[in-house]
C-alpha cells in the first residue's frame, strides 16, 4: 500500500536561540522528531509553518507471528496464553454472575475505535485492527522460557487468575506447553523467587546468550511461523549501573558477555534477540537497554520497545495529570498506594526491585508538569510518592488508591481520590499483544520524504508502543510524551496515514486496509 502525507508542524525560533520542532496538527505525535529535522541554532524569535511530503509503503502480507515470553510461566505469561487460546477456540464458562465468552477487552487494536471520517450518516468509526493488515491475536503462536519449569496448565492455576471451568477447558491444550530454561542470575530480581527457579541454564554467560539464540531458531523451525518477536514479561530486577567499558557501547556490552561481566538476564535476552533480528519488547521497569543494547539494535536495525506495561493506576495518571494541569490546575501532590498479592508483589516487596517499579511510575507527569511554565517554575514540580505494598490474600486482584491535589483559584484546593481494583494480568494481556501486533505492523512500514528519497524504517527505537508503556523509550534527543491521548494520537496517524490509498495506488477491492 502506497500511501502521501503532508505532516504539518509549527517551527518555533525561540529567544535562546534554539529552534525547536513544533506539534504537527494531526501529525505523528510523539514519532515526529525521530522522523524530521533536529534542532536548528537561530537568532530571531519567529514563528514558521512548515510541512513535510511523506509517502508511506506499508507491506501487505502478514506473517505467522511468534512470539517468545521470557517469563512465560508468569501471571502474564500464562494469562494472555489462555486468553489467546480460549478466543481461538471460541470458548465460554459459567460464573456465579452468568455465561462469560473469550474476548479481547482492553486491546487497543482489537478492541477500540478510530474515527475514519464522516459519511452522509454521520462520524464513521472503524475498529483500529481494520486501518491496515495486521497480525490477529487468534494466529499468535507463543513459547518462551521461565525460571520456573511448570508446564502452562499448572502454572495458569498457580496464578489464580482465570475461573476455574475455563483453566478446566484450557487444562489439555496448556499442559504440553513448557517454558524452556532460562538464564538466571539470582542478585537481579528478589531474594524470595529462588524457591521457584528449578529450570534454569548453566555454564558461561556467553554460552547461555548461545542457548536463547538457538531456542529463538529452534522455536522459529519447529513452528513454521514467519517472524519472532522476543518481549519480557519476568519479574522486575534491580536497576544496572551504566559503566564506561562495560554496557556504554554496542562492542563492550558484547565484550562484557563473552568475559561474564555484570550483564543483567533481561538485557543478555535483548542481545540474544536481537543477534537473531528479533524484535525484543521489554514489559518491565528496569534499564534493559543500557547504551550498548540500545547501539546494538540501531546497528543490526532491529526494534526494540518498552520500558513497564501500561496497565491500570498509570495509564489513569497519565490521563488525569494532563487534564487537571491542561484544565489550568496546579496538581500539588500526588500519592499512589497500591497492594496486590501475586508473584509480581512477592518480587517487588524487595527494596532494589521496588524501586525499578517506583521510578517507571514516578516519571509520568514530568512532561506534563514541564509544559505547563505557567503553572510551574523550573524546579516545580508536585509531589509524588508511590507505595506498593504485598498482600497475599488479595492474589493477582491489584488495588490502587490514588490521591491528587490540586491548588484551584483564589487558595482553594480540590482532591480527588480514586479506588481501582482489577486482576493486574487482565489489564496486561491485551497490552503484550497490541505490543507485538504493532510492532509486527512497523515492521512492514517504510517511508521516504520529498528531502530523503530514500526509503527506511521506521528507528531502530519504536516511540509508537508508547501509549502501552508506563517509561517509554524514545530515540536519544527526542522528548518523551506521557499524556496519553497523545500517545494514542501517534498511533492512530501512523496507522490511519499509511492506509490512505492515494491516487498513484489505488487500493484493490477487499483488500483489507480500511
Ligand atoms: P510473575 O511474577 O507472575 O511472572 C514473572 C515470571 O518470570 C515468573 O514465572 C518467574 O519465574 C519468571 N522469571 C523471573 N526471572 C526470569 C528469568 N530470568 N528468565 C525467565 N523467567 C524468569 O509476574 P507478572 O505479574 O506476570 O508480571 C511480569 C512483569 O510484568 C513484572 O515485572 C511486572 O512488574 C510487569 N508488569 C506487570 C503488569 C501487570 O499489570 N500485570 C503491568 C506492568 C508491568
Ligand atoms: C504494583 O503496582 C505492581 C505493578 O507491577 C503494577 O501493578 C503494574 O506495574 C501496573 O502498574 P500501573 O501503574 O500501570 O497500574
Amino acid at each position: 500500500i502506497e500511501a502521501k502525507y503532508t505532516y504539518s508542524t509549527v517551527h518555533v525560533c525561540k529567544e535562546n536561540g534554539v529552534t525547536k520542532v513544533g506539534r504537527g496538527s494531526g501529525g505523528l505525535g510523539g514519532l515526529h522528531s525521530s522522523l524530521l529535522s533536529p534542532a536548528v541554532p537561530s537568532l530571531c524569535p519567529q514563528v514558521r509553518p512548515c510541512s513535510t511530503r511523506f509517502t508511506f509503503r506499508t507491506g501487505r502480507q502478514v506473517p505467522r507471528l511468534g512470539v517468545m515470553l521470557v517469563g512465560w510461566g508468569g501471571n502474564n505469561g500464562t494469562t494472555v496464553t489462555a486468553a489467546v487460546l480460549a478466543n481461538r477456540l471460541g470458548l465460554s464458562w459459567m460464573t456465579k454472575t452468568g455465561r462469560k465468552t473469550a474476548n479481547y477487552y482492553g486491546s487497543l487494536l482489537q478492541a477500540s475505535t478510530v474515527c475514519l471520517g464522516t459519511g452522509p450518516s454521520g462520524d464513521v468509526y472503524v475498529p483500529f485492527r481494520d486501518l491496515l493488515p495486521m497480525v490477529h491475536p487468534n494466529d499468535i503462536v507463543f513459547d518462551g522460557w521461565d525460571i520456573s519449569s511448570l508446564n502452562l496448565a499448572e502454572a495458569m492455576r498457580r496464578a489464580e487468575v482465570l475461573e476455574w471451568p475455563l483453566q478446566e477447558q484450557l487444562w489439555p491444550h496448556m499442559e504440553k506447553m513448557k517454558p524452556r530454561p532460562s538464564i538466571y542470575i539470582p542478585e537481579f530480581i528478589a531474594a524470595n523467587q529462588e524457591e521457584r527457579a528449578d529450570n534454569v541454564l548453566r555454564g558461561p554467560m556467553a554460552q547461555q546468550v548461545e542457548q536463547i539464540r538457538r531456542d529463538i531458531r529452534d522455536f522459529k523451525e519447529s513452528s513454521g511461523v514467519d517472524k519472532v518477536i522476543v518481549l519480557w514479561t519476568a519479574n522486575t530486577e534491580r536497576f544496572c549501573d551504566i559503566v564506561p567499558g562495560l554496557n556504554d557501547t554496542a562492542d563492550n556490552l558484547l565484550r562484557a558477555i563473552e568475559r561474564g561481566l555484570e550483564v543483567s538476564p533481561s538485557t543478555l535476552f535483548a542481545v540474544a534477540s536481537i543477534l537473531e533480528g528479533c524484535a525484543y519488547i521489554n514489559g518491565s521497569p528496569q534499564n534493559t537497554f543500557v547504551p550498548g543494547a540500545v547501539e546494538l539494535a540501531a546497528q543490526r536495525r532491529v526494534f526494540i520497545g518498552g520500558d513497564d506495561f501500561k496497565s491500570g493506576q498509570t495509564k489513569l495518571k497519565s490521563v488525569l495529570v494532563d487534564f487537571l494541569v491542561g484544565a489550568g490546575l496546579k496538581t500539588k501532590s500526588i500519592v499512589s498506594y497500591n497492594h496486590l498479592g501475586n508473584n509480581d508483589g512477592k518480587n517487588l516487596s524487595a527494596p532494589q526491585q521496588f524501586r525499578s517499579k517506583e521510578i517507571s511510575k514516578s516519571n509520568v507527569v514530568d512532561d506534563t508538569v514541564q509544559a505547563n511554565p505557567v503553572l510551574y517554575g523550573p524546579q516545580d514540580k508536585p509531589d509524588h510518592c508511590v507505595v506498593i505494598k504485598y498482600v497475599p490474600y488479595v492474589g493477582d486482584s491489584k488495588r490502587a488508591l490514588d490521591e491528587y491535589t490540586s491548588e484551584i483559584m483564589m487558595g482553594g484546593t480540590n482532591t480527588i481520590v480514586i479506588h481501582n481494583t482489577c486482576e493486574d494480568s487482565l489489564l496486561a494481556s491485551p497490552i503484550i499483544l497490541d505490543l507485538a501486533i504493532l510492532t509486527e505492523l512497523c515492521q512492514r512500514i517504510s517511508f521516504c520524504t520529498e528531502a530523503d528519497p530514500e526509503f527506511q524504517g521506521f528507528h531502530s527505537v519504536l516511540s509508537i508502543l508508547a501509549f502501552l508503556c508506563k517509561a517509554p523509550l524514545v530515540p536519544e534527543g527526542s522528548p518523551v510524551v506521557n499524556a496519553l491521548f497523545r500517545q494514542r494520537s501517534c498511533i492512530e496517524n501512523i496507522l490511519r496515514y499509511p492506509g490512505a490509498p492515494s491516487a498513484a495506488s489505488p487500493v484493490p477491492a477487499g483488500a483489507p486496509t480500511g
